[in-house]
């Protein structure tokens, strides 16, 4: 679906429907390399999975699986994500346009798990990081633009299994005030915080639209769709920052 069409649905409900997924993130005290390739940090971090469908239709593993795991220091959140995809794609060069209907890990954050609508604002941020490794999101001019500051990300293909990508990225967080024409400095992360999260993948393997819009956790429906990351942080789930 495309998310214009998604756009009235901001003025037809509220969002009383907050997601149940909360879970803690484990510090770490050797930053992980964002390179693609497995190193021992992650090993002390717990694996989640990717099962739920938000849009378009439900998969097959070989055409989608993904699972991933989280960790924190002072500078970043890091995720390490293993996506299992049959067909990279990238059908629209540039990278502000339908990045959505592009292969793209999507990454929901809510810095302070504030929740509520950051459709065209930035009291949360929704990470759509393309095959090129750029983050793109809707602004507060209701355009969208590059937010490549924000992350590092780097995804390699796995021998053996080369459907299978490691996907790696740093992610710093932000303030409820960031905007656009005054970006904020990163906020740095410590223990106790809780932040919201939610993690997708759009999987499109050559048709007009994203054909799989896959996340990590279910929340209830509002007005038949589940696409709503892009517009609220309420149905994200919340991770606790842990010593
Ligand atoms: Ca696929
Ligand atoms: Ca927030
Ligand atoms: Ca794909």
């Amino acid at each position: 679906m495309l998310k214009g069409i998604v756009k009235p649905l901001l003025i037809a409900c509220t969002f009383s429907v907050a997601s149940a997924q909360a879970f803690d993130v484990k510090h770490t005290s050797v930053a992980p390399i964002i390179d693609g390739q497995q190193d021992a940090v992650w090993q002390q971090a717990k694996w989640h999975d990717m099962p739920y469908l938000m849009d378009g239709t439900l998969p097959e593993k070989a055409d989608f699986n993904g699972r991933y795991r989280l960790l924190w220091d002072e500078n970043y959140l890091y995720l390490q994500a293993e996506i299992t995809d049959d067909m990279l794609i990238d059908t629209h060069a540039d990278p502000l346009d339908r990045y959505w209907d592009d292969d793209a890990l999507e990454i929901f954050v809510d810095g302070d798990a504030s929740g509520g609508i950051h459709q065209f604002n930035h009291t949360a941020l929704a990470y759509h990081i393309g095959l090129d490794n750029q983050a793109a999101d809707i602004g507060d001019d209701e355009k969208a633009h590059l937010y490549n500051d924000h992350i590092s990300s780097i995804w390699k293909r796995q021998l053996g299994t080369p459907n299978t990508v490691l996907w790696e990225v740093a992610i710093k967080r932000y303030p409820n005030d960031y905007t656009d024409a005054d970006p904020k400095a990163a906020i740095l992360l410590k223990a106790g915080d809780v932040m919201g999260f939610m993690l997708a993948y759009c999987d499109n393997d050559g048709s007009d639209v994203r054909e799989h819009f896959m996340g990590d956790h279910d929340f209830e429906a509002q007005n038949g769709s589940k696409n709503l990351g892009f517009i609220t942080a309420d149905v994200f789930g919340k991770i606790t920052l842990r010593k």
